[in-house]
């Protein structure tokens, strides 16, 4: 059963020492409040934390959708208590609206980040670089996915000036609702991979889980448009398995998205931006009225968007802003985190050499 969530031989490794207490591996597909839904070899069940784990967790060690857990399954009544959350591969994590700078925890365990955004009205490039920087952060893969080109006479030209920001994710053009270009998610909606759908409300994430699954699993906006009984649309997060295998989390759309990447993950996000930099005359540069500076030249060529060069200072400044207010512990927890990122690329990496060489 957790077979078909995910659950792997390297994560039955790490689960040794639980499994000799007798615990069972599960994992979170929603999160009500102080309530957990999840999926154990037992099937589907409602989980509790346990007191301890209450009383000696943080908040942000508490599972979210997409967690590994330990848990312990009432034979009598399938109620879960949730004992221990498994080491996160990845996290989605945001800092929450209205300044408190809370850090609020959105999905773990994500291979895939799908940034949805629709490609009518207003497709807002520095929302999207937003995005992008906090999915790498994440340690999740990018991949832009541009809704509702059913819309538009021409979908490609208005995917351009995306695709130059997307800083090498890939760009993929689509519309839910008459399935073109649906088939260019095919390399991500593999079994056991974990999709997470991220972007504004009313981009179409809904819709296109509700296509990729072949029935309404989510309520969409069109559902609320049609319905005058004001059913709303998507207010949780859920993961959901898709015909494919692959699982799909289904986030509501966030109004804002208070970055803590680390600068990497920024810089990560706009390569074409900071190359520059090593190229301007001066070591110590501050790319504001230097004779020689790169920035400058490559904005007065026209190589370079104001726009985009002040939306990489904007993202900076935030991130500064936030490294100041987190707490030491918490920095050196996202830098250990970026640690095994790497890490675990290289190995992937290599592995793919390997691949090739046979
Ligand atoms: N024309 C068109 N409309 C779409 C498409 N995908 C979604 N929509 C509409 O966009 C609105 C918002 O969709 P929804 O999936 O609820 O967005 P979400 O908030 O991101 O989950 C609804 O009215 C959908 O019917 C599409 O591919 N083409
Ligand atoms: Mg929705
Ligand atoms: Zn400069």
């Amino acid at each position: 059963m957790i077979d078909l969530y995910g659950w792997s031989d390297a994560l039955q490794t790490d689960f040794a020492t639980y499994a000799a207490r007798g615990l069972l591996p599960a994992r979170v597909t929603a999160q009500h409040r102080g309530l957990w839904r999840i999926v154990s070899p037992l099937g589907e069940a409602a989980g509790r934390l346990t007191g301890r784990f209450l009383s000696t967790a943080a908040p942000g060690d508490h599972p979210v959708v997409g967690d590994w857990l330990a848990v312990d399954v009432n034979a009598d009544n399938g109620d879960a208590l949730i004992h221990a959350v498994l080491p996160r591969r990845t996290l989605f994590a945001r800092r929450a609206a209205g300044g408190t700078g809370e850090i609020q925890n959105v999905a773990a365990n994500v291979d895939v980040a799908f940034l949805v955004a629709a490609l009518n009205g207003d497709l807002n490039l520095r929302r999207l670089e937003r995005y992008l920087v906090a999915a790498r952060d994440s340690g999740a893969m990018p991949v832009v996915v541009l809704t509702k080109c059913d819309l538009l006479d021409d979908p490609a030209r208005a995917a351009e000036p995306v695709v130059a920001i997307a800083g090498g994710a890939p760009v993929v053009t689509l519309s839910a609702n008459t399935g073109a270009g649906v088939e260019g998610l095919a390399p991500w909606l593999r079994a056991g991979v974990t999709v997470a759908l991220l972007g504004s409300s009313g981009a179409g994430k809904s819709t296109l889980l509700n296509a990729l699954a072949g029935r309404a699993l989510m309520d969409t906006g069109a559902i609320r448009e049609s319905d005058d009984r004001g059913r709303h649309t998507t207010t949780h997060r859920e993961l959901f398995r898709l015909p494919e295998g692959a699982l799909m989390v289904d986030t509501p759309g966030m109004r804002e998205l208070g970055l803590l990447a680390v600068d990497k993950a920024l810089d990560a996000s706009f390569e074409d931006v900071t190359a520059l930099f090593a190229t301007c005359r001066f070591g110590n540069c501050t790319h504001v009225s230097e004779p020689g500076c790169a920035i400058q030249g490559a904005i007065a060529e026209g190589a370079l968007s104001v726009a985009r060069w002040r939306a990489y200072l904007k993202l900076q400044r935030e991130l500064d802003f936030g490294a100041r207010k987190d707490d030491p512990v918490l920095e050196a927890a996202n830098r250990q985190r970026w640690k095994q990122i790497h890490k675990s690329q290289r190995a992937r990496q290599k592995q793919r050499l390997r691949n090739e060489d046979e």
